[in-house]
């Protein structure tokens, strides 16, 4: 059993519903969020035939589609809790402070620097799938999904230092809901493989597999860890459609020991979030909207009493849409909040004493039409809070950057209470792109069992007109950079990708497909090629078609179709982003010369480059 006691006030934070915000600006909120969730939704179509998508940083069901993203995405606070929000218990008093002892905080050596980052050049967990703190140790533990099975992490939180561990085994699988809880009183992290629990004793190095979950529950999941109780609570779901998902439990791991915890009333919606509250000793869940307007609401639950009760709190909403993955919940014990994070660069903190949702951050017009990869807009982060440092820890999670969504791997603190942002883990450094084929070396550098870049002799612009605009074409004001010299098209350089269609580049409109009023560019190659690669970057919603002369007939053939690009703007193929990925041509072309030209689009076209590889013709 830990201490009860009283402790002195704590400093405030921004409420939620903040004054001095107009409702013009957030109209332009709205709108900015609109066209975000519109880029995200290009972004995600044209990764439909590739790789995992930022759903995969998610878990599972939760992440999945409920309906079309809204304004609502942005996780802005509602003014008011509307009629149609979901019914359950009144609101009541906000309990009273009270400050429950969650554990052992352990202390840095002297001398260590926690607020300088560790190295840069470490190795690290990539797929983070779940994140908790092991108060004995000073250490976070986590668990990263690979193609091989989940590997065990751990995380200095004095040096920074990540540490792979190779424990006598790992769980092979990790719930769809995929928390992991530390049991303080037990000195283990546990975790949840689907229908079995694991224990992880981090001293040992090992992980114990505990037994089965009381029931073929799918959506059972971990939750939180009860000071008071020295128990691990989690939620399922018995089916009944009247109380979804809120099926409350305790683990005792010493016995793997489960018991249903009494619930004097229930909840009719299935809360999303869970997070217990040490500073009034209550679980705070949080309910999202569900597609209703302002329809996020807060609970209370009271678990010595086994009550449930509804708050007054304008709740922050979260969507969880088509490309939002749940926001992270963390418990801050030294600022007393339960913080939400994720989602339209949003961060956000429930007061449980005053019985208010807070933002740390302005939630912002000023950020979000940057895009900027600030940690607080990451998507599918986890965050977890370090009693070592008196602050949370986040990592994990997409970030949708310029045109594409990454993954970053760097690692922030977050202090609520100084509303700041510590860079731990600096990002893994990366080569630049290989952008420029006529840098010293570049070509040699593309291996040796790889052709040299073809530098080409000349470039002539044919037919058009070039760089004039079409009537008909578009409407609206638009600008351009003056034009681009012809030979930019075969400098060996590319443009960063997602660049303005019409900037640094050679484009023109045409609307005809009348032969003798198109537009096309004829490159010289001054020699006879062999050519067997071929890398393009062009404008992205067009098809352009890549044709060379026979030098023996004089006859123009094709070379290469090139497909739409992935990703706005001036877009690499095949592979965007990475102009070191060539296409194949897979036959011997012998050719003097190429012919470039657009095939279908929307009737406004640019090139940045138009790159061949090769060897000499004998
Ligand atoms: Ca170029
Ligand atoms: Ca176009």
């Amino acid at each position: 059993m830990a201490g009860v006691d009283e402790a002195p006030p704590a400093p405030t934070l921004t409420p939620v519903a903040a004054p001095g915000r107009g409702p013009s600006a957030w109209v332009a909120l709205g709108l900015i969020t609109v066209a975000l969730v519109a880029l995200v939704g290009i972004s995600l179509v044209g990764q439909s035939g590739g790789g995992a998508g930022p759903q995969a940083a998610g878990d599972g069901p939760r992440a999945m589609a409920t309906g079309a993203a809204s304004p609502s995405a942005t996780g802005m606070p509602v003014a008011t809790i509307s009629p149609t929000a979901p019914p359950g218990p009144p609101a009541g008093t906000p309990p009273r402070r009270v400050a429950v002892a969650v554990g052992p905080v352990p202390t840095c050596p002297p001398g260590s620097t926690p607020n300088s980052p560790g190295p840069a050049e470490q190795a690290r967990p990539l797929g983070l799938s779940a994140m908790a703190f092991d108060r004995q140790a000073g250490r976070l533990v986590a668990l990263a999904g690979t193609d091989a099975g989940f590997e065990t992490w751990t995380f200095d939180v004095c040096t920074n230092t990540w540490t792979r561990m190779h424990p006598n085994q790992e769980p092979p699988g990790l719930s769809v809901f995929g928390q992991m809880i530390y049991d303080v009183d037990s000195g283990v992290t546990i975790a949840l493989d689907g229908t079995r629990v694991w224990a992880y004793d981090l001293a040992a190095d090992t992980w114990t597999e505990k037994g089965s979950a009381p029931a073929a529950d799918p959506r059972l999941a971990l939750r939180l860890y009860d000071p008071v109780s020295g128990l691990v609570l989690a939620t399922g779901d018995d089916g009944d459609p009247d109380t979804p998902g809120s099926e409350l439990w305790s683990y005792e791991v010493e016995t793997n020991g489960w018991t249903a915890i009494p619930q004097g009333n229930r909840l009719a919606t299935e809360p999303r979030e869970y997070a217990y509250d040490a500073s009034v000793d209550r679980i705070v869940a949080y309910t999202d909207a569900g597609g209703r307007p302002s329809g996020a609401r807060t609970w209370l639950f009271d678990l010595r009493r086994g009550t449930w009760s509804g708050t007054g709190a304008v709740s922050p909403e979260f969507s969880y849409g088509w490309f939002g993955t749940q926001p992270a919940i963390a418990y801050d014990e030294a600022a007393e909040r339960t913080v939400m994070a994720g989602q339209g660069c949003h961060v956000v903190a429930y007061d449980a004493t005053a019985d208010r949702w807070e933002t740390p951050f302005l939630p912002a017009p000023a950020s979000i039409p940057a895009l900027e990869p600030a940690p607080e807009c990451r998507d599918g982060q986890q965050i977890v809070y370090d009693p070592v440092n008196v602050r949370l820890v986040a990592y994990g999670g997409t970030v949708y950057t310029t045109c594409t969504w990454e993954t970053p791997d760097d690692m922030w603190a977050l202090d609520m209470g100084a509303r700041s942002w510590t860079l731990v883990v600096p990002p893994t450094p990366v080569p630049p792109p290989l952008r420029d084929l006529a840098a010293r070396g570049a070509p040699a550098s593309t291996g040796p069992d790889r052709s040299p870049w073809i530098r080409a002799a000349k470039v002539t612009l044919r037919g058009g007109p070039f760089f004039t605009r079409v009537p008909g074409v578009a409407d609206g004001p638009w600008s351009s950079t003056p034009p681009a010299a012809p030979a930019t098209v075969a400098d060996g350089l590319f443009l960063p990708e997602c660049q303005l269609w019409t900037d640094g580049t050679v484009w023109w409109e045409e609307t005809t497909s009348d032969p003798s009023a198109r537009a096309w560019i004829e490159i010289d190659l001054g020699g006879t090629f062999v050519l067997d690669a071929a890398v393009v970057q062009a404008d992205v919603n067009d098809e352009y078609r890549l044709s060379y002369r026979d030098p023996e007939t004089a006859e123009w053939a094709l070379l290469w179709d090139v497909p739409q690009g992935e990703a706005g703007g001036m877009a690499t193929r095949p592979h965007q982003g990475d102009a070191s990925v060539r296409w194949p041509i897979g036959r011997a072309v012998i050719t003097d010369a190429l012919r470039f030209e657009a095939t279908s689009g929307d009737a406004q076209y640019s090139v940045s480059e138009i790159a061949v590889f090769g060897v000499p013709a004998p």
